[in-house]
């Protein structure tokens, strides 16, 4: 069911909130180096390398301080992420394809949820190099499940420790870290922490030592495999995430519409937010379509940022009832591998 009226609709007209300032700054990490730019001629290793893990505990932070970039979405919510995200890390002796990877979880949620599982499950399988990412100090039943799928997959494993600056006493690591070595034999064990982006330099390095040796997999200048309008998508989704409650982040799907470059350097964007009931429209929209405004305000700056390049945004809310568990409709967004 699709349902549309005028006033669901909500452009972002450009306001004097944007300073140039802000476009000009953003630094998009393009990639550029090769091994040929620092004349280096030793081995070459590359490969691919899954950040695995139960949903929030930062994998997707992780992957964008490593390439120092936001690439995947964030928010406090467990199960932001939905897809794999390639994320290409090059250094004069190696290529790292990361894959971010949606939390595995329980799977017998809706069908969204069975093809988030199955696309962490999939990455985590293909992989190089897994990079299970947990919690510092907890281990919890979710960490053993993927822990479990891990061991079938038999790939050489790096924990990943994170969220290490919660704990002001550093020396209660130390028996965690030692009950985890007994759980696996992990290549290497790795306190850090992704959002203060502390003690996270030497991780490449270590991921790098456990690749084949290869040429580069991609071009020296490529980024991620996902399109400008993918990553809109899901700058959009990260913004509505942040601002709704309980279940309807879970609701949500976002799609392009409309994508026009100007004359004048501008992108011109139109995106429809799907929600599941009609009920949750008006949620969206908020009081006076306040909740949508500030939606786009944030999407629109963020944005520009990713781009590089300024957008204008409109954003419409439809209904399509019931979407996470309608086969067709999850492959129209775009949800493959059902
Ligand atoms: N304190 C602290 N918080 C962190 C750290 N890394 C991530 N977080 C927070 O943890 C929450 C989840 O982070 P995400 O990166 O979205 O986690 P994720 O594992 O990708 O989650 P899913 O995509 O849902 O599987 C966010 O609120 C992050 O800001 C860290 O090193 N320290
Ligand atoms: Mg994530």
């Amino acid at each position: 069911m699709m349902t549309e009226r005028p006033d669901d609709r909500h452009e972002d007209v450009e306001d004097d909130e944007i300073e140039v300032g802000e476009f000009e700054e953003a630094e998009i990490d393009d990639g550029t180096e090769s091994p040929h730019d620092y004349g280096y001629s030793g081995p070459h290793h590359a490969g691919f390398a899954a950040l695995v893990g139960r949903p929030n505990v930062g994998k997707s932070t992780l992957l964008n301080a490593l390439l120092g970039t936001k690439l995947s979405i964030v928010t406090p919510k467990p199960q932001t992420t939905r897809h794999r995200i390639l994320g290409l890390l090059n250094a004069p002796d190696y290529q790292i394809a990361f894959v971010d990877t949606p939390g595995l979880h329980d799977s017998h949620g809706r069908m969204l949820n069975q093809y988030m599982n199955r696309s962490a499950a999939a990455s985590l399988e293909d992989a190089d190099v897994i990079v299970f990412v947990i919690e510092a100090l907890t281990f919890a039943p979710e960490d053993e499940y993927v822990l479990e799928r891990i061991k079938r997959a038999a790939r050489p494993t790096i924990v990943v420790i994170n969220k290490v600056d919660r704990v002001p006493d550093k020396r209660r690591l130390l028996p965690f870290i030692n009950e985890l070595s007994k759980r696996y034999d992990f290549k290497a064990m790795i306190p850090l922490s992704a959002y203060k982006e502390d003690n996270i330099a030497a991780l490449p390095g270590v991921i790098a030592g456990l690749l084949p040796e290869s040429p580069l997999m991609f071009p020296a200048e490529q980024l991620t495999d996902r399109s400008p309008q993918f990553r809109a998508t899901e700058i959009i989704r990260e913004k509505l995430m942040l601002r709704l409650q309980e279940e309807l982040p879970y609701g949500l799907n976002v799609e392009i519409e409309r994508w026009e470059p100007t004359e004048d350097g501008r992108i011109e964007i139109s995106a429809v937010i799907w929600v599941e009931r009609p009920g949750q429209k008006a949620i969206v929209i908020g009081e006076g379509g306040e909740l949508l405004k500030a939606v786009g305000r944030a999407a629109r700056l963020s944005l520009n940022d990713a781009l590089g390049q300024r957008t204008h945004l409109e954003l419409w809310v439809k209904v399509k009832e019931n979407w996470a568990d309608n086969a067709n409709a999850l492959r129209a967004f775009g949800y493959e591998g059902l």
